[in-house]
């Protein structure tokens, strides 16, 4: 059997006229006891009323702006089983909920945990006046051994009267505690995990205005002066009865400035949101700082958490705005915005989509810039000797129509690097390196479309007539626009060779999961000092891009070291 209460606003302490700030419920919605349906929000505090009891919403008699007091009917509820169970569904209408408190006050019936009260640290000088006062906690209701979740100022800290000092956290609760007055907090006494209760130690304030006018503001409980910082999310002393008051949350203190962006928040200042939304943001890693409310004045509210949550992961996941970098906004890395600019204001312009490949590779290309420490190594190879073997080789060759080229024997070389050096044949895997036994190599081949990397597979079984036909055939692939994705798959290492065009050197970018690439730029005669004199040698320029949480800097010079004497005299790769 069904019946329809109503739930109206409870005893929320000296408060009247509160204006609502936020409906968190729809009609039509199924809700449990204790959640929480609206917000209210007075100049000094904020505070959400729960449900006294389960069921579904049937009409919403306040709207945003409104102004409550205690008594006035927040909803009609539809209470069925959960009345049923709850006892008596009349005993609903009575004050049935109270807000979702701190503190209790000391003296206000258990069951009528104030909304107002909010449990302002107390203070009292050590020793007298003079020196540093003890902040302690003050009556928190029946909560006892309440664990510390965070801790909001450190030492050192200049602090001002109410800026919430540490949040604590029950089962059913959580709550800040702010600061009784203005000072410099000189040790802290608590830290994350710790268990405290009422008038267990925070921290030493030197107090500013001396102890004595500390002591004068000390009081060992929420009291008028000293608004709530934060608030429990259930019920401090619910009852368990329907009808009963439960005290709910009450929320953010007047010195939690009306949230911004996080650089227009000073050190101390917290972004303007109530507990249960902070609660909300810390279960999702989202911080609150970062985010711009749209509630009435610059609130925070879950929906803007949501949102905000939404554009990180999108950003992070879309895989055209990483690559175009023009439409990321950066949010996920808290940059500023992508600047958007009018172009057309300066002179006529042409819109074209980014081509598919540039798409794919860009995201590929911003993650790994992004996520990998780059270092490059720049060397030069002296390929005098092995450029003539080219040359003769490809006489030789003429009829049989193979070219060989310097992408070949750098293939052929860099498999010899690798297996002398193999933390360049590895993948991060977590805190695991995963060291492969097998030599596949990419190289980077510029089509009309982009770049692709198409790989050589098992280049150490071969040959470098059979690397030179097949890096030319997957080539010709790539510009043609054929080339699969098995063509560019289980690489372990990349070549990217710009020689054919020009340059002296350049970064690379290694293609994760790899964790090196060689860039390859242009080679040129240059005197070299043979001990009697300078000769002209064919220099060729080597830039080795490492992942430097896997790589060294001293074993990537060692590698391109290496490199470079292997191209400087070939017969060495038999050794
Ligand atoms: N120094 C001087 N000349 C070089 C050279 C070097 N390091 N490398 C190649 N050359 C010469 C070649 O000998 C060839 O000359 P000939 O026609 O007289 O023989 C000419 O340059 C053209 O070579 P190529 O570039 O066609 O052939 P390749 O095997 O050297 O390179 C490939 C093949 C696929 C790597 C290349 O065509 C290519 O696409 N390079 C671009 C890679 C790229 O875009 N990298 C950037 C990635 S990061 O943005």
């Amino acid at each position: 059997m069904s019946d329809i209460v109503e739930i109206k606003v409870p005893d929320i302490g000296d408060a009247k006229d509160v204006e609502v700030i936020e409906i968190l419920v729809a009609e039509g919605d199924t809700i449990e006891a204790e959640q929480s349906l609206i917000t209210l929000e007075s100049d000094k505090s904020s505070m959400e009323i729960p449900a006294s009891q389960g069921g579904v919403v049937k009409s919403i008699k306040v709207k945003i702006g409104d102004k409550v007091s205690e008594g006035a009917i927040v909803l009609t509820l539809e209470a069925g089983e959960a009345a049923a169970k709850g006892g008596d569904a009349k005993s609903a209408e009575k004050p049935a909920e109270a807000p979702k408190a701190d503190a209790p006050k000391a003296d206000a019936p258990k069951a009528e945990a104030a909304a107002s009260a909010k449990p302002a640290a107390s203070a009292a000088p050590k020793g007298g006046s003079g020196g540093p006062v003890d902040v302690t906690v003050p009556d928190i209701g029946d909560f006892s051994e309440v664990e510390v979740i965070e801790v909001m100022v450190a030492e050192g800290d200049s602090i001002k009267a109410e800026q919430s000092l540490i949040t604590v956290e029950t089962d059913k609760a959580s709550m800040e505690i702010p600061a009784p007055q203005n000072g410099t907090v000189k040790s802290l006494k608590v830290k994350v995990g710790d268990k405290i209760s009422k008038g267990s130690l925070i921290l030493q304030l030197d107090a500013e205005g001396g102890a004595d006018e500390a002591a004068a503001d000390a009081k060992p409980a929420a009291a008028s002066d000293h608004e709530p910082a934060a608030a429990a999310e259930k019920p401090a002393a619910a009852s368990g009865e329907s009808g009963s008051a439960k005290p709910a949350e009450a929320g953010q203190s007047k010195a939690a400035p009306a949230a911004a962006l996080e650089t227009d928040l000073k050190p101390n200042e917290l972004p303007h949101a109530s507990p249960s939304v902070r609660k909300f943001a810390r279960e999702l890693g989202a911080d609150l700082r970062k985010m711009k409310g749209t509630g009435p004045k610059e609130r925070i509210t879950q929906d803007d958490v949501r949102a905000f949550v939404k554009q990180a992961l999108a950003s992070q996941g879309s895989a055209a705005p990483a690559a175009a970098g023009a439409s990321a906004d950066g949010a996920a890395l808290g940059l500023l915005p992508w600047p958007k600019v009018d172009f057309t204001k300066f002179g006529e312009i042409e819109t074209k989509p980014l081509s598919r490949i540039k798409k794919i590779s860009g995201a590929n290309l911003h993650r790994n810039w992004v996520m990998i420490p780059h270092v490059t190594n720049n060397d030069v190879a002296d390929i005098t000797d092995l450029e003539a073997l080219r040359v003769t080789l490809n006489k030789e060759n003429e009829k049989s129509g193979v070219k060989v080229t310097m992408l070949a024997f750098l293939i052929k070389a860099v498999v010899a690097a690798l297996k002398t050096f193999p933390e360049f044949n590895a993948s991060l895997d977590g805190d695991n390196l995963v060291l492969k036994q097998y030599y596949n190599i990419g190289f980077a081949a510029d089509t009309p479309n982009g770049l692709v990397v198409p790989v050589i597979k098992d280049a150490d079984k071969k040959g470098i007539l059979q690397i030179a036909t097949e890096t030319t055939e997957l080539a010709k692939k790539a510009r043609d626009g054929k080339v699969s994705p098995a063509d560019m798959q289980g690489g372990c290492f990349s070549i990217s060779s710009l020689g054919g065009i020009g340059g002296t050197s350049f970064t690379p970018i290694i293609n994760a999961p790899e964790v090196a690439i060689l860039g390859v730029s242009r080679s040129s005669h240059q005197p070299v000092w043979d001990g009697k004199q300078f000769v002209p040698r064919l220099q060729l320029p080597l830039s080795l891009s490492y992942d430097h949480r896997v790589i060294d800097g001293a074993s990537a010079a060692r590698f391109n070291a290496y490199l470079g004497a292997l191209l400087a005299d070939f017969r060495r790769i038999a050794l």
